[in-house]
């Protein structure tokens, strides 16, 4: 007797191909307007759900949670960063929880080396300028940003994103500081010839440049508060492909009008999609709208992953990504 499909929720448009490969292997319910889900639909999906994929739109606490049917055995987000899930509420439901780590390192690294280029160079500024009609000409002594090539490059957080910044910015000349939990192995270090800084506070008082590459947790929310903040060279740019909540946006701001920071390339926000008008009022500031992994090839992967991440799950097996493990 065929064994009854599991009955998984999408809550947000999907790439084709993996939506048309989940059709085929479960019970799929997807959502073809991509609006983002309501408090409600979140509370439909879960009270009916075998799974769940959601992505970083959906905040899935506890109090969504308590609405979870019992049959809602695993919560296979459509991400790497798994703070819009409040994991302790899952594992307190022996629900599992997977995410699609890997697949969106060199795109996020890729857009972190943009945004350092495009503040340092202030490309979106010179962009503004030839598209509003503004450019009347070159000038010596009009438009100068900064060179990369040679300026101090603080990472914080060294996991697989921050490794791979550290080998682009290698690249383009910059030398590679950074700041983790742990200090990486020699072999590492050496192959982006890396300076571990145990202080997060001294090293960024000495970085021309700060990137953000850490995930948010409760451990690392305003890891960047206004006091570390005052601690920057006012030479300095942020940049930040992570989580908006690892930096005290508000203080951010504040220190980026008032001339106390040279620059900020934000890919990410405290309240998505709100971004703070005052920064949208500054010249100094790259704002982009949580693009970091927003490639067709990453999309597919991420796709892939949560796909193999649900069939071994529904076959009895440990799915790879294992954020929380549940009971199977
Ligand atoms: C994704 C991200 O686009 O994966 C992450 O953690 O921040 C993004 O790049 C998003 O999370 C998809 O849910």
């Amino acid at each position: 007797m065929p064994t009854k499909k599991p009955l998984v929720i999408v809550t947000r448009k999907l790439p084709d191909a993996i939506e048309t490969r989940m059709m085929e292997l479960f019970d799929t319910r997807l959502n073809p307007d991509d609006h983002a889900f309501t408090q409600a639909e979140l509370v439909e999906a879960v009270a009916q759900a075998d799974v769940l994929v959601p992505t970083v739109t959906d905040r899935i606490d506890g109090r969504i949670l308590a609405h979870a049917n019992p049959n809602l055995r695993l919560i296979a987000s459509f991400g790497t960063g798994v703070d819009h899930i409040d994991l302790a509420a899952a594992r307190q439901r022996g629900i599992t929880v997977t995410s699609t780590p890997g697949v969106l390192t060199e795109d996020t690294a890729d857009m972190t080396i943009a945004l350092i280029l495009a503040v340092s160079r202030r490309l979106a500024e010179g962009e503004r300028v030839v598209r509003e009609g503004r450019w009347v000409g070159w000038s010596p002594t009009w438009m100068l940003g900064h060179r990369i090539w040679g300026k101090r490059l603080g990472i914080v957080g060294m996991g697989r994103i921050g490794r791979a910044v550290a080998r682009r910015a290698k690249a383009f000349g910059m030398s590679i500081h950074y700041h983790n939990r742990n200090r990486l192995s020699p072999e590492i270090e050496q192959e982006v010839e890396a300076t571990f800084w145990e202080s997060l506070d001294q090293m960024l008082a000495r970085m021309d440049i700060i990137s953000v590459n850490c995930p948010h947790t409760p451990a690392t929310y305003h890891l960047l508060s206004a006091r570390r903040l005052k601690l920057l060279q006012k030479q300095a740019i942020v940049v930040n492909t992570a989580r908006g909540e690892v930096i005290d946006e508000n203080a951010l701001t504040r220190m980026l009008v008032a001339g106390d920071l040279a620059g900020a390339g934000l890919d990410v926000f405290e309240h998505e999609p709100a971004v703070n008008p005052k920064l949208v009022r500054l010249d100094n500031v790259v704002l982009l709208p949580h693009m970091g992994s927003a490639t067709i090839e990453g999309r597919l992967n991420m796709g892939e992953k949560v796909i193999v991440n649900i069939k071994t799950f529904v076959d009895g097996h440990r799915p790879p990504d294992r954020v929380l493990e549940g009971l199977i």
